[in-house]
């Protein structure tokens, strides 16, 4: 049988060799202590009564936050903080930046963006949630940390990833070099490496979109999906509509299967929903490294210069075929 490696020995042998990455290894290692105990949480959700809404708290996002919003912002907080391999962090449930001031953190390399449980409307229905993040390199280790160094590009991004929260725990990640996915055995609580050099597939049959805003859609995007609804035998369509309302779910669906997630501007959301700096960029991060593609309908996501680190951005991103496909209806005049 064929050994086991851990995450840690995995990166360690085959992605980030050498001292100068010890570090990077054991933020990502901090990551996964606290995923590991979100994974727990989840499972004892019901039985714990930490399902529902965490009373009279809106995120920065004036949404309704759920007790294991709280529950897992605080994991994340404590572990990345007490490992000190990261000055400080963006979460999508604080409003501001979060320095860590003691004298390890302050000294570290790295800064980290996350969504430490997304897709949370999901939780009362027992339906895939996860945790989505990105690591950034500190433009100077000696100044201290403000925020706008977290405003970088996306394809400066040094390593994201997501932890899938499903029918198992999967914790996927880049560092630039492939994408490569390591999952909780929950008798040791150990992740071990699973998915190997993921390739998302360059052509896929599934579309995953919320259609109820079909309507709200630019006229480009409801051709696009009249498109996808049309029977043509040559390109196999009708496509199959998958929609699970959990990015973190539609994506690794995609990844494995191949697939086009859309999360579009809209009528009422002129941005989109979703967040660039802890949920596009990573996604679109780890989608490139596996093959795929990422736009926000008009650029490459890794290529937009935030401006606030809770920006939204429409996000297009999947198989290859299917980014280009809708490029072309994106880009017709006809249609916009
Ligand atoms: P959240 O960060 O508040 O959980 O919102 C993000 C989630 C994504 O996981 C998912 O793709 C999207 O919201 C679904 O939104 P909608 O219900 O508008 O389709
Ligand atoms: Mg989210």
């Amino acid at each position: 049988m064929k050994e086991k490696l851990t995450a840690y020995q995995y990166l360690l042998k085959d992605k980030l060799t050498g001292d100068k990455n010890r570090e990077l290894i054991a933020l990502l290692k901090d990551i996964k202590l606290a995923a590991r105990q979100v994974s727990k949480e989840l499972n004892n959700a019901s039985l714990d009564n930490t399902i529902g809404d965490f009373m009279g708290n809106k995120n920065s996002h004036g949404e309704d936050v759920k007790k294991l919003d709280v529950i897992a912002n605080n994991l994340f907080i404590k572990s990345l903080e007490n490992g000190g391999n990261c000055a400080g962090i963006v979460s999508e449930e604080r409003e501001k930046v979060l320095i860590f001031n003691n004298e390890v953190s302050k000294n570290s390399k790295y800064l980290v963006c996350i969504d430490p449980l997304d897709g949370s409307s999901n939780l009362d229905v027992n339906v895939p949630v996860g945790t989505i993040f990105s690591i950034l390199k500190r433009p100077s280790i000696i100044d201290k940390t403000y925020t706008k160094d977290f405003l970088q590009i996306g394809s400066r991004q040094v390593a994201a990833g997501y932890i899938i929260y499903g029918s198992s725990t999967i914790y996927v990640i880049t560092v630039g070099k492939g994408v490569d996915a390591f999952t909780l055995d929950p008798i040791v609580q150990e992740f071990y490496l699973s998915h190997e050099n993921i390739k998302i597939p360059k052509k896929g049959h599934m579309y995953s979109v919320n259609q109820g805003n079909f309507y709200e859609f630019p006229l480009s995007v409801q051709e696009y999906i009249r498109w996808c609804e049309q029977k043509d035998e040559k390109t196999k369509r009708p496509y199959s509509l998958r929609y699970v309302g959990s990015m973190v779910a539609d994506i690794h669906r995609s990844l494995l299967k191949g697939g086009l997630f859309i999360y579009s501007a809209s009528k009422k959301a002129p941005n989109g929903k979703l967040r660039l700096m802890y949920e596009c960029n990573p996604m679109a991060f780890i989608i490139e490294q596996a093959g795929g593609l990422a736009i926000d309908g008009k650029k490459r996501i890794l290529d937009i210069s935030p401006s606030s680190i809770h920006q939204k951005s429409p996000i297009f991103i999947g198989s290859s075929d299917m980014v280009k496909q809708i490029s072309k209806f994106l880009k017709s005049k006809l249609f916009n």
